[in-house]
């Protein structure tokens, strides 16, 4: 049995505070915009489900990291809460807030897992929100602020920062589209939120390297866009969809530099970035986290605003419950897209994984989840081919844990391997995660 991954290649699990922790107001912690959002029925899709209890991981962290040991995870990302530790936003420490993070942190290096920590999970404080969010300029420098002291406290015990996870869905469902909160649906807002994002990234990057002596990186969410056939329209459709999708944010953070395409999808909308804007943007990171689902066969459509571009139903392909084709190649297609086109960077995947039905939980305890383990195993051995046409990728944190609450679709679409009974709070490992289990054991021999 041979292994395409290195020795010391970082199998692990990821989740994000609102969607597994629970108790959001709980000892001093200010309220999110998430916890605006999910409980106004006129904005949240599934009506009445809310992170109140979640998982319930922010009591039940200890026995959530006992399991993680048992499954034999070298590594776990997860996402700090910015209202429990800054109610406000900015100013005022909330010890109480910063100390759970702290425990998870210890538990975690006492069961020998490294923790990966982002900063930036989608929960903006509603403080701030009032003064604009994103929107605001100040932005930047909240979240450095917020960031440095996250460094100052956790950095040596936490050796992997993360900014921001996905600005293109923060942008897209937060500012454009309303899916996702604040739920604002304003084209003028989209490139703002944007730049201040990048910004707010680059200031946090640049108050790290103040404070912190390891890594630091940046995550988004790219999916590898196909033309659905070689006509002018559909390729330039293509070139769009990759521009807005996929470089609208690791562009400027790498290159310093937007995207042509982005000025032809934001019309009117579309500002041009100042060069000090560019310059903060564009700071060195020391990884690129690449959060990767599904792909996308594109081609043109002027009636589909504001990208003028469409997505093309594969009808032989299995498709997830979120709707989102299965297609592993597309994740060694665009490791290596990342390589060649960013100047080969280190690389975690932090995302990988899939919604299924699941069957109920079975008598002797046991769920089968086939279509998961298969989305698993073929998934795993498309980073093994990246990895063997030469992507530095360093790590797989497999999306996610536990079962959780699907942002505005809420707690049907399960992706965990672990599966949760909302009602009891009861963990039950699904063969997934006993496949992954086998996987990391065996770092990826038995793929092949
Ligand atoms: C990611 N898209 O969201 C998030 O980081 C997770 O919190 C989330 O639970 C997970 O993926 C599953 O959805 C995405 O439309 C949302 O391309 C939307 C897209 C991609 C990622």
């Amino acid at each position: 049995m041979t292994t395409s991954f290195p020795d010391d290649f970082l199998w692990g699990c990821a989740t994000a505070a609102y969607q597994i922790e629970g108790s959001p107001l709980a000892d001093g912690a200010g309220a999110s915009i998430w916890q605006r959002f999910s409980h106004d029925p006129r904005l949240m899709a599934a009506k009445g489900e809310t992170g109140d209890i979640a998982c319930d991981h922010y009591h039940r962290m200890a026995d959530d990291v006992a399991m993680m040991k048992e499954m034999g995870l070298k590594a776990y990302r997860f996402s700090a809460a910015w209202g429990r530790v800054l109610p406000d936003g900015i100013g005022r420490v909330n010890e109480a807030g910063l100390g759970f993070y702290e425990r998870l942190v210890d538990t975690l290096l006492a069961n020998g897992i490294e923790p990966l920590c982002t900063l930036y999970h989608w929960d903006l404080p509603a403080a701030l929100d009032d003064k604009g969010g994103w929107l605001n300029r100040d932005s930047a420098e909240w979240f450095a602020e917020y960031g440095r002291t996250m460094f100052e406290r956790l950095d040596g015990r936490v050796k992997k920062w993360v900014t921001l996870n996905e600005p293109w869905v923060i942008t897209d469902g937060g500012y454009l589209h309303g899916a996702l909160a604040p739920g604002h649906k304003n084209v003028f807002e989209a490139p703002i939120a944007s730049r201040n994002l990048m910004r707010a990234h680059g200031a946090a990057v640049k108050a790290y390297r103040e404070v912190g002596k390891h890594e630091i990186g940046l995550v988004v969410n790219l999916e590898p866009k196909y033309a659905a056939s070689e006509s002018p329209d559909d390729k330039a459709a293509t070139a769009r969809a990759t521009a807005y999708m996929n470089r609208q944010y690791l562009d400027p953070a790498i290159h310093g530099k937007c995207p042509a395409e982005l000025a032809e999808v934001f019309g009117e909308a579309w500002v041009d970035w100042s060069a000090e804007d560019l310059a903060l943007a564009k700071q060195k990171i020391d990884f690129v986290g690449v959060n990767y689902y599904t792909r996308n066969v594109t081609r043109a459509d002027p009636t589909n605003w504001p990208l003028a571009a469409n997505m093309v139903r594969q009808p032989l392909a299995t498709y997830t419950t979120t709707d989102w084709e299965v297609f592993p190649r597309g994740l060694t297609d665009v490791l290596l897209w990342v390589k060649d086109n960013y100047g080969d960077p280190a690389i975690y995947i932090t995302e990988n994984g899939a919604a299924f039905f699941d069957p109920p939980v079975a008598e002797q305890g046991r769920i089968e989840d086939p279509l998961r383990v298969s989305y698993l195993r073929h998934h795993i051995a498309a980073v093994g081919k990246a990895i063997e046409q030469g992507a530095d990728v360093r790590g797989y944190m497999l999306w996610s844990l536990l079962d959780n609450l699907e942002w505005s679709l809420g707690y049907s679409k399960r992706f965990g391997i672990v599966h949760v009974n909302f009602g009891t709070q009861e963990r039950t490992l699904k063969d997934s995660a006993k496949f992954y289990r086998e996987v990391i054991a065996t770092n990826g021999a038995c793929l092949s």
